[in-house]
């Protein structure tokens, strides 16, 4: 498999620790994607044998060490990144330890998808912090999912932990977990000519080698630990942060699909003066990813609405719209999301929607 130089650099760093006080941080974990082999005597079958069976990792519970492709007994595993991958089985865990930089902030990225069970979870936790992901929304059809999950290190070590919180009948039924990388972030502040911070997107999780799909951000992110710095992700599902390399982007390298219509939306709690008024400007369009229909982008701020329709033709086409409000206090949330679902032409079972790129709120004079 291919790894880019700054990744194994990066991962050089992160496993010997020495320059990270100083150096910026980016790359698989060690091992991260699972392609290190157990030893054959540490398997028996497919079942991962005591806690320190995997290389850098440590197991608790039924960790299976997966080959993508067919699986004996009829099922299908898809490996995007490499060929290995572990299922964690009922209340199983796997866990790794790192050197960070206490108060920085982190995010995670990783390949998940559910195996058996449609109400899988795959809970994550870097103490203090824990976060239950919900698999049962297949974004992507063919290569699974890959997510990010963020927080702020309290120490210069912390201990990440992937757990499978549930219990079925079948004790082997759990995630799969196809690789996991980590990226130090820089929270991005507002500018005297813009009070929105990561205006166009350009801070945001780490993207996994191969991963041609883009990187979902789960909801119920707060926005001092979002794995996309400044923004809040609300309501039930997922938002997806692509980037240029594999997706037309209005502006910068990287933008927000609105993959999950009225059920996703993004937000940012602004800095305001009471009945000042403001003007919210924002891109909207389309992907150049088979995302095609008519869509509709709905932006409010204080109480004030604006929806922007946009045919996409999938050409990577898009459009800019504003609008004023009135601040009533001295936060104003300003929130986005799609009006409609939409699935790709040539894969309907792949989510889809418009993009969101280049936000801007400055004061009217
Ligand atoms: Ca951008």
């Amino acid at each position: 498999m291919a790894v880019l130089p700054s990744l194994l650099i990066a991962f050089f760093l992160l496993v010997t620790g020495s320059a990270l006080d100083a150096t910026y941080l980016e790359g698989f974990l060690g091992n991260g994607n699972f392609e290190e082999q157990p030893k054959p005597s540490d398997l028996r079958k497919t079942v991962l044998k005591g806690k320190y069976a995997l290389p850098k990792w440590e197991l608790s519970g039924r960790v299976e060490y997966i080959s993508g492709g067919p699986q004996p007994g009829g099922m299908y595993f898809a490996v995007a990144h490499g060929i290995h991958a572990v299922r964690l089985g009922n209340e199983a865990s796997i866990s790794q330890t790192m050197t960070v930089k206490p108060g920085s902030l982190y995010a995670l990225t990783f390949g998940a998808s559910r195996t058996c069970a449609q109400d899988e979870v795959l809970r994550v936790s870097v103490p203090p912090q824990s976060g239950d992901l919900p698999l049962q929304t297949l974004y992507d059809s063919f290569g699974g999912d890959v997510y990010a999950y963020g927080f702020r290190a309290k120490s210069n070590s912390v201990k990440v932990t992937f757990h499978n919180p549930g219990v079925q009948e079948d004790p082997a039924c759990g995630p799969l977990l196809d690789a996991v990388a980590i990226k130090e972030l820089f929270p991005p502040r507002p500018t005297r000519d813009n009070l929105v911070k990561n205006p166009g997107f350009e801070e945001g999780p780490h993207r996994l080698v191969n991963s041609s799909n883009g990187v979902l951000l789960p909801p119920r992110q707060e926005d001092s630990t979002s794995p996309l710095p400044g923004w809040i992700i609300e309501s039930l599902k997922a938002v997806k942060f692509i980037d240029a390399k594999h997706f037309s982007i209005p502006y910068g390298l990287s933008a927000v699909e609105l993959v999950a219509g009225r059920e996703s939306a993004i937000a940012q709690i602004l800095r305001t003066i009471p009945n000042k008024v403001y003007n919210l400007t924002f891109v909207v369009g389309d992907a150049k990813n088979g995302c095609h229909g008519s869509m509709m982008v709905e932006a409010f701020a204080a109480k004030d609405t604006l929806k922007v329709p946009f045919k996409s033709q999938g050409r990577g086409q898009f459009t800019t719209a504003s609008f004023k409000f009135k601040a009533i206090s001295a936060r104003t949330r300003i929130t986005f999301f799609s009006s409609f679902y939409h699935t790709r032409n040539n894969d309907f079972g792949s989510l889809c929607g418009p993009i969101l790129d280049q936000v801007r709120v400055v004061s009217v004079a």
